[in-house]
């Protein structure tokens, strides 16, 4: 079996879980694409390409989302009024590779089957096939923003630049460039189900890392020891890897919003700001949730966490199908304006997630059921070293929101009580259970 689609080998792999995205669903994005695009146009993407002595590879985004392919340098193209309508271009069988690492996909009927294209071809044809089949097209559509930021242009870009530029086409119009993200941003914006329980999974699997956090966070621990039982945990159920780099802030790093060294040693006192995602199934969850490292919250520390918790809950009542995100955070602004805060609130209040914790998506666009937002108000005063931030995952429904990461508790007196809990290594300690699912 070809292990490495992960659209599939993920339904064996994690039998208590959602079946990750079916072939079908990979195969009707592909359609959708051919279908807005039309025939006068060819698509091309190319997945990541492989980085020499990175060992963990992630598929691009956009290509996973079109393929569900996860082996790097692979090109797939779309040709709706071509012979075949798409092709997935895959390096030549090599045996000596696959002795470093592990078995790939290779043209033919096997990767066919496995992956549901229509039709696989060796890389090496793919300029040739790309050079005759471009020149009929008016559109090409390309990822041309990532070869702007490459040193080196790949494959293919040339082939489309010579047949621009050296107007080989005589009598006809040139052959336009779009981009492959004017088609993929719009669909990408929109979850399927298949989408949301994997999300909702990286969610569920966030929460109980926070909240194991919140157990056994003590003064005198440092902040890379929380992020280490944060990942232990989403490692030990089941995510591959987290969406971004892990942040826990404590003190003064709670008003640093991208705050990543997680190295300083906490005390008695400090807030920590935890905003942490876990990745499953290349879907990742953003969750961040604000607790004093005692256990206990100053009055003045509480005083602001309430008014950016009100902030958050009246920013909710906005989410729903044809409102915009800059609705949600101008309900979020006006609340701490009117606490008298507005000036320590400094960033937006939302961004759309998906397969990446930024993902892409039109920030105009109004609201529609299946997608998928953050809400994330917050306050920072440095000279106080009070940085408050609690972020919360909603997608949109028809009557209004679903909140996902619901189960991990922002009301202060709940985050007391799980506080007060035993924490991870004390449970371990004592040889009792180290269960981490909440127990309800
Ligand atoms: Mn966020």
């Amino acid at each position: 079996m070809l292990s490495l689609f992960l659209g599939q080998a993920s339904s064996v792999a994690l039998a208590d879980g959602p079946s990750g995205i079916s072939m079908e669903e990979y195969q009707s994005r592909r359609e959708t694409v051919r279908k807005e695009i039309g025939p006068d146009a060819l698509f091309v993407l190319k997945g990541a390409a492989k980085r020499e002595g990175v060992t963990d590879f992630r598929q691009s985004s956009s290509f996973y989302y079109l393929s569900g392919v996860t082996d790097p340098g692979v090109i797939l193209m779309l040709d709706p009024g071509g012979p075949d309508g798409e092709i997935l271009f895959l390096p030549d069988r090599n045996p000596r590779g696959e002795r470093w690492d592990g078995l790939r996909l290779y043209p033919g009927e096997e990767a066919e089957k496995a992956t549901g294209f229509g039709k696989t071809r060796p890389l090496s044809e793919y300029e040739g096939i790309l050079a005759r089949r471009a020149a009929r097209k008016k559109v090409i559509y390309y990822d041309y923003r990532r070869v702007a930021v490459k040193e080196s242009l790949p494959a293919g870009l040339d082939t489309i630049l010579r047949l621009q530029l050296r107007g080989s086409r005589p009598g006809r119009d040139p052959i336009r460039l779009a981009h492959s993200g004017s088609i993929l941003t719009g669909l990408r914006q929109v979850k399927s189900q298949a989408e949301i329980d994997l999300l909702t999974r990286a969610i569920t699997i966030t929460c109980d890392g926070t909240r194991e956090a919140m157990r056994s966070i003590k003064p005198g621990m440092y902040e890379y020891q929380i992020q280490a039982i944060l990942e232990y945990v989403y490692r030990r159920e089941g995510a591959q890897r987290t969406g971004f780099s892990s942040i826990v802030g404590s003190g003064p790093n709670s008003c640093v919003l991208h705050y990543r060294d997680n190295t300083r040693q906490m005390k008695e006192g400090d807030l920590v700001v935890v905003d942490v995602g876990a990745e499953f199934g290349y879907y990742t969850a953003d969750v961040t949730r604000t607790f004093p490292v005692s256990g206990k919250m100053s009055p003045r520390q509480k005083e602001i966490y309430e008014i950016v918790l009100r902030a958050q809950k009246e920013a909710f009542e906005i989410v729903r199908p044809g409102a915009t995100m800059g609705e949600v955070h101008q309900k979020a602004r006006d609340v701490i304006d009117a606490a008298g805060y507005g000036k320590f609130f400094i960033h937006g209040t939302s961004h759309w997630l998906g397969l990446d914790v930024h993902d892409v998506g039109q920030r105009r666009r109004k609201l529609e059921p299946g997608m998928v937002l953050t809400v994330e108000p917050g306050i920072y005063i440095p000279e106080e070293e009070i940085g408050i931030r609690i972020e919360d995952d909603l997608l949109v429904t028809d009557e209004g929101y679903l909140h996902l990461s619901a189960p991990l508790a922002r009301e202060l007196d709940e985050i007391e009580r799980i506080q007060a809990e035993p924490g991870l290594e004390e449970r371990a300690a004592r040889g009792g259970t180290t269960q981490i699912r909440q127990v309800r």
